[in-house]
Formats: structure tokens, sequence, C-alpha cells
């Protein structure tokens, strides 16, 4: 009789809309959670051939709350469906096709020789659905605000995902791909699963410096693909620095013919046009960094009298050297504002990166030019100098921005508030040199901060090195609750930034990851989960399924093996 009653309850196909964390205060259901794939296959009865990865189908990262249970279900390719039950557009039949083939469709069906009854046998039952239901329009381009709460229910006669916004469908959609698993008799199987989920950051970055080393658009979308399956939300394009410019500018032609390494290394702009659509049918917003008034060498090539020439500190000659853009002329304001009317036109999320990061003072300090500005105008130090330059480019930023739906906001390397300048309250500050000290003075100024510093990927470690990304000590909670952060909101998230001067084409997704995964799960899941050995095995399965969809992913902790993943 029991059995019936249950049966009665779920036979609904698709959930009423209810409000979405509706149980989370009730319980912190990581804690309590038990994955029954975790059990059974840590089993030691079995020789190490028979033993699947204990994580297969835990997903990464750590939904906010998530129960798994005993009861499994199998799926047959051929006969499972998706539906849109709620709003849908592109983006969710984009993901749709997306998530289908990361399950079922990438390498062959091959069998391994290993073929065996599965201890848990007992799966009689298909999956044949899963429904998804997104409540409100979608909208166009992906932004900070966006919500990417979801429910996600597989429970006997089909799954159910529902979402507000469709950037919470496809978080939904990338954990069910990762809920379901192959077992080494050929079957793919899901369990039971009640999750409830939404993200600990609305900012989770990765940043490409594609100015160093060219990045083809291929590794370019491989990488976007990447961020998408650890529901990484933000590409921050690094795209031009002192070595090139292969940003193709057509305003300014000669910035590119002059400064990329090559006609062969440049974005052009249906180049840059597709990656932005691929990053946004992912749910990825694109944050472009044209980093001044620095790292402007490769600037300097195409556009004559942008840069400040150099004397040399001793002879007071002209030397051969270039230094920071020219703060003092009027043509370096016309150029930066037809320069970034063209910037803000072909990108558009609301954000762009302004840089303002390690500017070298001395190149301004010793030109006659500039040393008598300064003198005329009472300014007695260099900073003052590059207050006055910051505050010129942002009334150009914010000018152009009252010209754009969105309207215009900008990031900035945490120099530019370090150096005590006038800052729109609108401004985010990114932090790459500095611990939780600086997060509380960013925030308690009342700006929004991005942190970094625990992430740079570029840097090569021995051994293991996740566990550190992993933990990032400087966001732990014993650290960071225990400063003076009077609105912990105005954290936004972070970023791990993969700086180019010593990887290219080559290796750069495998030094990215799955390191980035560790990143990944300390933005996106609650403070509390920080255990390393639990997190041990699902990062490694997480790796396994990159791998498995093509992605070109590095070995994170030494010896060992993924389980055929069809
Ligand atoms: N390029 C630019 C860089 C770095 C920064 N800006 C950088 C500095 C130190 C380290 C790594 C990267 N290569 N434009 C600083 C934000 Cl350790």
């Amino acid at each position: 009789r029991r059995r019936k009653k249950k049966r009665r309850r779920h036979r609904r196909p698709t959930l009423p809309p209810r409000p979405l964390n509706a149980h989370k205060k009730d319980v912190i259901w990581f804690e309590e959670s038990r994955s029954y794939a975790l059990k059974l296959s840590a089993d030691p009865r079995f020789p190490l051939r028979l033993r699947p990865n204990p994580a297969q189908g835990s997903p990464w990262p750590l939904p906010q709350q998530y129960d798994t249970f005993e009861q499994e279900f199998f799926i047959q390719p051929d006969s499972f469906t998706i539906h849109a039950a709620g709003e849908t557009c592109d983006i969710l039949r984009f993901a749709f096709r997306r998530i289908r083939k990361n399950m079922f469709g990438h390498g062959s069906v091959q069998s391994d020789g290993y073929e065996r009854q599965n201890l848990n046998d007992k799966v009689d039952e298909e999956l044949r659905q899963l429904n998804v239901t997104v409540l409100k329009p979608c909208s166009k381009w992906p932004s900070l605000a966006m919500d990417e709460a979801y429910d996600l229910e597989v429970r006997r006669f089909g799954a159910s995902i529902i979402a507000r916004e469709v950037w919470g469908a496809l978080k939904g959609l990338e954990t069910f791909s990762q809920l379901v698993y192959r077992s080494s008799d050929n079957i793919y199987r899901i369990h039971r699963t009640l999750i409830n989920d939404f993200p600990r950051f609305p900012h989770r970055g990765i940043l490409l410096d594609t100015s160093r080393h060219f990045l083809t658009k291929e590794t370019i979308i491989m990488n976007l693909e990447a961020m998408a399956q650890n529901k990484m939300n933000v590409f921050h394009w690094h795209i031009v620095d002192d070595q090139s410019f292969p940003f193709y500018s057509k305003n300014y032609p000669n910035l590119t013919r002059m400064g990329a390494y090559s006609k062969h290394h440049i974005y052009s702009p249906a180049d840059v046009a597709e990656i932005l659509e691929e990053a946004r049918l992912r749910g990825i917003r694109v944050i472009p960094e044209f980093d001044t008034p620095g790292h402007t060498w490769s600037w300097g090539l195409g556009q004559d009298f942008l840069l400040t020439p150099c004397y040399d500190l001793y002879t007071n000659e002209l030397t051969e050297m270039f230094g920071p853009i020219n703060p003092i002329l009027r043509g370096t304001y016309n150029f930066l504002r037809n320069f970034f009317t063209e910037v803000l036109t072909v990108f558009k999320d609301k954000y762009i990166h302004l840089g303002g990061d390690e500017v070298p003072f001395d190149c301004w300090s010793f030109n006659p030019q500039i040393s008598n500005f300064m003198k005329r105008n009472n300014i007695t130090n260099p900073r003052q100098l590059l207050g006055i330059y910051e505050k010129k480019l942002f009334d150009i930023i914010n000018d152009l921005g009252s010209k754009r739906a969105t309207g215009s906001s900008y990031v900035v390397w945490q120099e530019v508030f370090d150096n005590g300048l006038k800052i729109h309250p609108d401004t985010i500050i990114e932090i790459w040199m500095g611990d939780a000290t600086d997060i509380e003075r960013v925030t308690n100024s009342g700006l929004r901060a991005i942190y970094s510093t625990c992430w740079y990927l570029d840097y090569i470690n021995t051994g293991v090195d996740w566990d550190k990304y992993y933990l990032c000590e400087q966001l732990d909670p014993a650290v960071i609750d225990d400063m003076n952060i009077k609105n912990i909101s105005l954290l936004i998230g972070g970023e791990a930034c993969m700086w180019t001067e010593y990887v290219d084409n080559e290796n750069i997704l495998s030094r990215l990851w799955p390191r980035a995964s560790a990143a990944a799960e300390r933005l996106w899941s609650d403070k509390r989960v920080r255990d390393v050995q639990a997190a041990a095995p699902r990062i490694e399965m997480q790796r396994c399924r990159m791998l498995a969809t093509g992605i070109p992913v590095g070995v994170l902790s030494g010896p060992g093996s993924c389980p055929s993943m069809g």
C-alpha cells in the first residue's frame, strides 16, 4: 500500500512552480549527503580493475544542497529525451544538444574486456525524460545580475530542472549530465537525486592573456567549454598587452597591423563575434581588458605620440624607449574616446576591464614635458598624474556608457584603488597581490572586489597543487570571517589567471585544467565545503569527464586511470 501511495505522488511529470531555495534554511544537505556510488565502489573486495572511480556520478562543483539515494535508473540514449516545459530559446536548445553530446556522444562505446555484473544490479527502471522548466523569458546576454539558481530532481517517471532564468537551467543541465555515468557493464546509470543549487559568488572567472602568446579561436572556445563544465561564468580576456596587439580595431587598423605578431595572429571582428556567441550560449560573460596606461608598448607601434618617450635618468637625453601612455596630450584622450567607442560596441557586457596595474612612473618623471606639466599644475607625485589620467578615462567610459542599453562600468586592478584615486562607486576592484585584509579594505570603502591572488595558475609547482587552489586560505571562513568586513556581499567572486609568458596553444589548457576546477568549486559551493580528502575522488572524476569531452586536461595528482567513459 505504501508503494502505491508513493507512485501517485510522483506521477506529475513536472514540478509545479515553487520558490527556489525553499528548503535552504532547513538542512545543510551537503554535510548529510551520502553518495551510494561513492560507498559501493570504494569496496576493497573488488580488484582494482573492477572498481569504478568512487566518484562516478558525483557532480563538480558540489551543489549547495545535494542528496543521492540508493535507487538507480538506467538510461538509453536512443529513448532519452530532454523537453523544455517552460520558456525556451536558442540558449536552451544549444544547451540540450551540448549536454546530450557530453553525456553520450564523445568517443566510441567499446567493450574493454572487463565487463561484469554490476554489484548494484537492481536497476530495472528506465529514466526516459528530463523536463526543463524556465520561468522567465530568456534574456539575450548573461550579466553580473543573472540568476543561476536551479532545482533538480531525478526520480521515477522522469527528471526535472526548474529555474527562474535560463542561466539556472544551464547550470542544472550541467549538473544532470555529471550525474549520469557509465558503469563497466556499459550501461548509463543515474541515482535518484535531489538538488537545490545556487552559486556562492556571482563572478567566477578565468583570465586568458592573448598578448604574450596568441591563442587560437579554437583554444579559446575549448576553454569556454571547460569553463561551462565547471560552472564558471566570466571570461576575462586580457586581449592586448606590451608584447602584441591581436585585437583588430576598425577605427585604428594600424594598431593591429603594426602591433600584432603577424597577420596570422589577429582576432578579426568575425572571430570576436564568434567567441562572444560561444560564450553567450554557455552563459559566460566576456569582459575584455584593455590595460592602460601601463602594459601598452605594442599600442605605440601603430599609434604615434600615444606613449611617453623616455629620457635617460643621468644624461637627460631622449632614449628610444617608450613608457606608459602619455597623460598630458589632448590627442591621447581623443584617441581613447574613439578607440573605446568601438570597444563598447563590439563587446556586449556592461563591464570592461581598464587595467591600471604596474604603471612605471620613472618614464613620466624624467620626461621634461611631463615634469613641466606637473610643475605648472602643482603636481608633486606622479601618482596624481595617474589620477588625472584615470579620471579622464573613467569619464570617457561613463559618457560612452550613457549611449549603451546596458550602460557601462569597469573593473580595474587593485593599484588603482591602492593609489587612492577617486573611483566611481560602480567600479569593481580586482585584487591580485593582496590577502583578506585587502578584501576588507576594498569592501569597507564601499566598492566591490574580485579576488585572484589565490589562483595564479601560470605559476607551476612540483607534484600535487590543486589542494592549495582548492583551499585558498585567504577565503577560509576562519580567516575571512575574522576580518572586520561590513558587507561581505561586496566580495563578488574571484578569477583564476593564466598569463601566457610561458604557455601557448599547445599546453595552456592542460596547465589550466583541472587545476582551475579547484577554484571553480571554491567559488560556487558553500564556504564550508573544504574537505580535500572528500574532494579528491570527485575532482579526479571531473577531470575524467572533461577528458571524455575532448579537453586536453593535465594530470591532477599522480598515477591513476579514468573509467571507460563511452
Ligand atoms: N601582466 C599584466 C602580467 C601581470 C599583471 N598584469 C602579472 C604580474 C605578476 C604575476 C603574474 C602576472 N604578467 N598586464 C599583474 C596583474 Cl606573478
